[in-house]
C-alpha cells in the first residue's frame, strides 16, 4: 500500500500524530509521502519508506495573500501520479480534506482512483470548523472523505452533533506513543542541576503552543498558590500568543527565580523525566497528547475535566481531573501528588500501565491500517 498523509508540519499535536503514524506505517512495509508546506518537525532524518514532497504556496502581485489549498491539491495530485498512491490521509480538515478531495476528483476523470481518510484532531471541529464561513465547507468534507476518524469519543460525540452526521460515519482511533521512546530514565535527573533547579525542590511542568484556549495563566494562578505552601519551579514548555502575557506577569510578580521559560522543543521526554506533576488548563482538548507523553514517562496529570481529557487520564488514579477554572481544586490535587510521593509513584506507574495498555503505538497503528484497507475496498 502506499499512502500520502497531509499535515500541519509545525510543532502542534496533529503533525506529531500525523509523523509518528507515517514512520510506523513505513516499520510495516507501506511507502508513506508527506505533503507539507514544510518538512514536520519529527521527520528529522532519513527513514525508510518515508518521503517528503514540499508545496510551494502560490504567490503574484494581483493575490493579496498566497494560495495554498490549491497548490496543496496540485502537489497531490503530481505524487498521487508519479508514485501511483492508494490514499491520501489528511490530518486536520481545513484545509486538507478538500485539497485531497479536489485531487480525487482531477484524478479520477484520468481513471485513478484514490481514498480520501480524514482524521479529526480537536480545533478543526471545536473551532475553525464551527466558524461561519468555514462550516459548510468543513461538513462537505466530513461526509465526502471515504473514511473519518477522530481521535477520541468526545471529539466523534461532538462532530457528529455539530455537523449533524450519524455518529456511525466516525470512527474513533485513539492517539498513541511509542513507550519504548518515552521511558523513565535516572540518568535524565541531571537536567535539573543544567536548570538550576535544587534536588529538593519540586518540579511542575507545563507544555503547550500558548494559545488562549490552553489559558496558561491558570497554570501560573495555581503555581503561585502552590508557592505559599511548596518549594517549587515552573517549567514552560512551548510558545505562542500567549507567552508574553506570561512573561510579563512572571516579571511583576517577581517570578522571574522560579518560573524558567524552555520555549519549543521537539520532544518533551527529557523534561517530563524531571517533572513531579504536569498541569493541563485548556479550556477543551479533544484528547490532550501532552498528557500521554507525561503518562508514558510516568508523571501524574492535573487537568480541567474537559473534552477526551477524561479518555485518557483517570481520575484519582493515573491524575486528577478538576472542575474547570477551579483554581483552588487544581492546587490542592497537585499539593496532594507533591507532599505525598508514594502516592506520585503509583499514580505515575498506573498512568504507564494505561498508556502501555489503551494508548500504545502498536494496536492504534495496526487500527489505522485495518482502517485504511476497509476504505480501500470501497473506492
Ligand atoms: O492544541 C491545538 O490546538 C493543536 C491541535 C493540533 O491539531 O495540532 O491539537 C489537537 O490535536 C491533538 C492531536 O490529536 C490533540 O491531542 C489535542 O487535544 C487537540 N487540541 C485541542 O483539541 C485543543
Amino acid at each position: 500500500m502506499k499512502v500520502g498523509i497531509v499535515c500541519y508540519p509545525g510543532y502542534g499535536g496533529s503533525g506529531v500524530v500525523a509523523s509518528e503514524l507515517g514512520k510506523a506505517l513505513a516499520t510495516k512495509g507501506i511507502e508513506v509521502h508527506f505533503i507539507c508546506f514544510e518538512r514536520p518537525f519529527r521527520l528529522e532524518g532519513f527513514e525508510e519508506g518515508v518521503y517528503y514532497h514540499e508545496v510551494e504556496p502560490v504567490d503574484y502581485p494581483l493575490f493579496k495573500l498566497p494560495l495554498y489549498y490549491l497548490p496543496l491539491a496540485g502537489k497531490i495530485i503530481e505524487v498521487v501520479r508519479t508514485y501511483n498512491l492508494d490514499l491520501i490521509h489528511a490530518h486536520y480538515a481545513i484545509p486538507h480534506t478538500i485539497s485531497a478531495l479536489t485531487a480525487k476528483e482531477i484524478l479520477a476523470q484520468e481513471g485513478k482512483k484514490i481514498g480520501v481518510v480524514t482524521t479529526l484532531h480537536g480545533t478543526d471541529v471545536t473551532l475553525v470548523g464551527q466558524r461561519r464561513e468555514l462550516y459548510d465547507i468543513t461538513r462537505w468534507c466530513l461526509q465526502k472523505s471515504d473514511g473519518l476518524t477522530a481521535v477520541s469519543s468526545f471529539l466523534k460525540e461532538e462532530t457528529s452533533n455539530i455537523f449533524n452526521l450519524t455518529p456511525d460515519a466516525i470512527e474513533v482511533i485513539y492517539n498513541f506513543i511509542d513507550l519504548n521512546e518515552y521511558r523513565p530514565e535516572v540518568v535524565g535527573q541531571s537536567l535539573k542541576l543544567k536548570l538550576g533547579i535544587k534536588k529538593k525542590q519540586k518540579v511542575i511542568t507545563h507544555i503547550s503552543n500558548f494559545r488562549p484556549v490552553k489559558r496558561p495563566m491558570d497554570v501560573l494562578k495555581i503555581f503561585e498558590k502552590l508557592l505559599e505552601k511548596i518549594d517549587g519551579v515552573l517549567l514552560l514548555v512551548g510558545e505562542g500568543p500567549e507567552t508574553g502575557l506570561i512573561l510579563n506577569e512572571v516579571q511583576n510578580k517577581k517570578l522571574g527565580g522560579r518560573v524558567k521559560f524552555l520555549g519549543k522543543l521537539p520532544k518533551v521526554k527529557e523534561v517530563l523525566n524531571i517533572t513531579d506533576v504536569l498541569l493541563i488548563t485548556s479550556e477543551t482538548e479533544s484528547f490532550g497528547l501532552v498528557a500521554l507523553e507525561a503518562m508514558a514517562m510516568e508523571v501524574p496529570v492535573v487537568a480541567y475535566r474537559v473534552g477526551g481529557l477524561p479518555e485518557v487520564v483517570i481520575n484519582g488514579e493515573n491524575g486528577f481531573l478538576v472542575d474547570f477554572k477551579n483554581i483552588d481544586e487544581a492546587v490542592a490535587a497537585t499539593e496532594k501528588l507533591l507532599l505525598n510521593p508514594e502516592l506520585k509513584i503509583k499514580f505515575g506507574q498506573k498512568g504507564r500501565l494505561r498508556a502501555k495498555e489503551k494508548f500504545n503505538l502498536e494496536i492504534q497503528v495496526n487500527r489505522y491500517l485495518n482502517y485504511y484497507e476497509k476504505v480501500l475496498k470501497v473506492v
